[in-house]
Formats: C-alpha cells, sequence, structure tokens
C-alpha cells in the first residue's frame, strides 16, 4: 500500500510512525484509519526486526486534533454505527500489538487523537500537549473507544467530568491522573519515546509480547485475566529467551535475546 497521510521511518529497530495531515492538525480522515489499519494489521507484524513503535504527529502543534470532523457532517445513525466500529477495531489492532507502540503527544491530542493516545501501551507528552474528549461540544460521543479507555486509565469520577464538559487538561494534570507516563519539553517527545523504548528492547522479546497480552486481558470482558496470565507465563516459560535469560543472570552478563 501507498502511505498518503502516514510517513515510516525505521532506525535500529524502532520505526517512527508520523501522521502527515499537519494543515488539519493531524485530523483523522477515513483515509489515514484505512492506512492505520493497514500498517498495523498487514504491514507492521511482518517486519523484522521490530522492537517497537513510536507514533506522533507532524508539526509542533498537534499529535492529533480529532477525527475529520468535515468528514463526518453527512453520518446518518448507521454509518455512524459502522464508523465507530471500523475505528474500534483499528485501534485493538494497536492495543494488541505484539511490540510495543508509544504515542510521542507534540500537542494535540482531542477526540479521536485523545483515544489514539490510549490504544498506544504507553503515552510521552510534550509539556504544551493538551488532552481532551470534546465531542459532546460537537453534540456526539467519543466512538473510537474514548468512554471505555478514559475511565479505565482515569478513574470514573475524573474521566465522567473530562467526557461531559469536554475540558481539555494539560500535560502536567495528565501525568498526575496516570494518563500519561512522562512530560518532557516540547520536541523531545520522540527522543524519550526512543530511550523509553531501547531499554523495552533489551528485554524478551516473548515475555514483553506476553506481558501487553496479558495486560490486556484487565479490559477484556469476560476474560479471565489471571488465567491468561497463567497460560502467557507458561508461555514465556517454554521459550529460549528464558534459558538465556537464566543462564546470563547466572554467569553475571547481559541476556542475548533471540525473540523464540
Ligand atoms: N477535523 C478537521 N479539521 C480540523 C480538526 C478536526 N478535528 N481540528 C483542526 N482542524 C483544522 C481546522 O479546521 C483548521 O483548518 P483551516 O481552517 O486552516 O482549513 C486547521 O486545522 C487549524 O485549526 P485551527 O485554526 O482551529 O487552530 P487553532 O490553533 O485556532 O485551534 C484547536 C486548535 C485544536 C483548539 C482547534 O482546531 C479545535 O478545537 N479543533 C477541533 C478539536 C475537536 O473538537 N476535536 C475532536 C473532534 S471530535 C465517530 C467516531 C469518533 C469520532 C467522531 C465520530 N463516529 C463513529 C461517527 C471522534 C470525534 C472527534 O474526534
Amino acid at each position: 500500500m501507498t502511505y498518503n497521510n502516514l510517513q515510516i521511518e525505521e532506525e535500529g529497530g524502532i520505526l517512527l510512525l508520523t501522521i502527515q495531515r499537519e494543515k488539519a492538525l493531524n485530523a483523522l480522515n477515513q483515509e489515514t484509519m484505512r492506512e492505520l489499519e493497514h500498517f498495523f494489521g498487514e504491514d507492521a507484524p511482518g517486519r523484522d526486526p521490530l522492537r517497537g513503535i513510536i507514533l506522533t504527529g507532524a508539526g509542533s502543534k498537534a499529535f492529533v486534533a480529532g477525527a475529520d470532523i468535515k468528514e463526518f457532517l453527512d453520518l446518518d445513525a448507521e454509518a455512524g454505527r459502522r464508523m465507530a466500529k471500523h475505528g474500534q477495531e483499528v485501534f485493538f489492532l494497536i492495543e494488541r500489538f505484539t511490540r510495543p507502540v508509544i504515542a510521542a503527544v507534540n500537542g494535540f491530542a482531542l477526540g479521536g487523537g485523545c483515544e489514539l493516545a490510549m490504544a498506544c501501551h504507553l503515552r510521552i507528552a510534550g509539556e504544551h500537549a493538551r488532552f481532551g474528549q470534546p465531542e459532546v461540544n460537537l453534540g456526539i460521543i467519543p466512538g473510537f473507544g474514548g468512554t471505555q479507555r478514559l475511565i479505565r486509565y482515569v478513574g470514573r469520577t475524573k474521566g465522567l467530568e473530562l467526557l461531559l464538559t469536554g475540558d481539555m487538561i494539560d500535560a502536567q494534570e495528565a501525568h498526575r491522573l496516570g494518563l500519561v507516563n512522562a512530560v518532557v519539553a516540547p520536541g523531545k517527545e520522540v527522543e524519550a519515546a526512543r530511550t523509553l523504548l531501547s531499554k523495552i528492547a533489551g528485554k524478551g522479546p516473548v515475555a514483553v509480547a506476553k506481558v501487553i497480552e496479558a495486560v490486556n486481558a484487565v479490559f477484556e470482558d469476560g476474560t479471565d485475566g489471571f488465567s491468561r496470565e497463567v497460560e502467557a507465563f507458561g508461555a514465556t516459560t517454554g521459550t529460549e529467551d528464558f534459558k538465556e535469560g537464566a543462564a546470563a543472570f547466572i554467569a553475571k552478563r547481559k541476556p542475548d535475546f533471540k525473540g523464540k
């Protein structure tokens, strides 16, 4: 697929994925959603070596300022349902991706942009970043998982307030609420995300994938997360990586994980 709205750069097994719609503050139009679907569903899984992905927005003003408002003016209820279902499926591809995906939030993360950041495994925010779910200002609600993920990250009390008022919060407040992992100087988001990914890249790749899988089970309705953890633990103990990790510990050397 030729990407019109995504730029992909690779360095040392880490992919930097940039949403390139700067004039519209990187708003997610349907073409970008299809490209994200292809990237996370078809393209990235086959890339090897791949230790992680950093997702950011072009420019320095916005990560993503929402779904593209200009595209959903004529939606009826049925088309709205289809769009929400598709958007949720795309964001599940990110949340269930087997290698860590870090959002480098370099400005506004509003509506679908806040939902996109929340679908990533970790979030680094620039000091100037702003988060919010302002859909109620438009007479709609979040449709890409925002009502579910925001509550799970920040709790029902503050989450409901943000969803009902449409208020924005700054990066420090997002950090205090547990919505982001760290706040850095503007322009340093990608660098900080790369440092974090490099640290994770030294761990056992199968273990990293299984941590993500087990943690996702916390949020899956009808899933017994403790049973999922037992299965995931069993899968990691059977790996060559575990033998290597244990041997390296005993020999007092750094492990050389192969992801097997
Ligand atoms: N969509 C389309 N264009 C956008 C946009 C967006 N979300 N946000 C900004 N832009 C465009 C502006 O129209 C403007 O374009 P031009 O007029 O220059 O052509 C350009 O980006 C620069 O924006 P501003 O001139 O407004 O810049 P300011 O610095 O004055 O303000 C702002 C920055 C981020 C505060 C402001 O742009 C803003 O409030 N933007 C909208 C934020 C917002 O409400 N975002 C949430 C959208 S609702 C659904 C599923 C999901 C969703 C909806 C439906 N279904 C399943 C049906 C999700 C909805 C959302 O995300």
